[in-house]
């Protein structure tokens, strides 16, 4: 087995019994800007303890995977410039160069399933970028959750990408779309849009229902929970849609590919919102923070 750094609280969490829940770390170095991400990444951990759950951070750092981080470690990791981003594909290169990364969402499920965590809470999931069909970028997400059983809660996806073909490959994927309390699937600034989420279910206690059967019925893969930004916290998609399509034709027009695309998409969007992108990403990844934590602490009731 490979040797895991868990931090303080996660090694107790995990010798009780208690219910974890895994966070990302690409979201801090590579989603949001310096100091807000630390902030924000502390606080969501303060969430998840409030709800009566323990958080686990993940990042490789000096070649070691930590579960969990100590405060003065997610601070450094939070200010530290040209740490990489890893994906299924660099994840275990990153370890063994002795390399420093942060967690994207397929990574972050792959450390979930080693440490036993089957819960994790994040802002939005990779997917299909729009004019997938000629720069085949598809993110390595959607492929973890159709073979690692982890339930991610996120805030559905972002319209940076091309919603519509994102569950079209999750549906292929068998993945399982889950939208929480509501028919329609969230579209991560805004609570709703014109799809329709595949499922739907109104509590914890059912998606963490529905995380056993599967692995009781041998079914691998994890479940995508979609949960709505809570509605005083939205952003219309009308205002969103001109400055997606600017961020996008300026990624298009400089040649950005392969896994530099999100963040300059995500940085472009938070500076031609002043901001206002991030108010809003941080509302929802908190709100999936305290979701999480009930589910983990259904799954650790079963
Ligand atoms: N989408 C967001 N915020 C994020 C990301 C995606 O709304 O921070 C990050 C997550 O870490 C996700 C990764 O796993 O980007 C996906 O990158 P790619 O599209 O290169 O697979
Ligand atoms: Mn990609």
């Amino acid at each position: 087995m490979i040797d895991i750094l868990y931090s303080a609280e996660v090694a107790s969490a995990r010798s009780q019994g208690k219910p974890v829940v895994a966070l990302e770390s690409t979201i801090i170095t590579h989603g949001m800007p310096y100091p807000q991400n630390v902030e924000v990444a502390a606080q969501v951990e303060d969430d998840i303890r409030a709800a009566g759950a323990t958080p686990a951070t993940m990042a490789v750092i000096g070649g070691k995977l930590h579960v969990g981080l100590e405060a003065d470690t997610l601070q450094d990791l939070g200010k530290a410039e040209g740490v990489a981003k890893l994906s299924r594909a660099d994840f275990a290169a990153c370890i063994a160069t002795g390399g420093t990364g942060a967690t994207t969402v397929a990574a972050t499920m792959i450390a979930a399933r080693l440490a036993g965590i089957q819960v994790f809470a994040t802002g939005g999931i990779g997917g299909v970028h729009k004019g997938a069909e000629s720069s085949f970028d598809i993110s390595a997400d959607l492929l973890e959750l159709a073979q690692t059983p982890v339930t991610v809660v996120a805030a559905g996806a972002k319209a940076i990408l091309d919603v519509p073909k994102t569950l079209e490959v999750l549906e292929t994927q068998g993945v399982p779309v889950i939208a929480y309390g509501q028919d329609s699937f969230p579209a991560f600034w805004s609570a709703t849009s014109d799809l329709m989420a595949p499922l739907r279910m109104d509590t914890a206690a059912r998606i963490a229902q529905a995380h056993m059967l599967r692995r009781q019925m041998d079914i691998p893969g994890g479940q995508l929970v979609a949960n709505p930004i809570p509605e005083d916290e939205q952003i219309a998609a009308e205002i969103l849609a001109p400055i997606i399509a600017q961020a996008q034709s300026e990624a298009d027009a400089r040649g950005i590919s392969g896994k530099e695309v999100t963040p300059f998409l995500l940085q472009r969007i938070f500076e031609l919102t002043d901001g206002q992108s991030l108010i809003a990403n941080i509302a929802l990844v908190r709100n999936n923070a305290r979701l999480a934590a009930e589910i983990a602490k259904e799954l650790a009731a079963l």
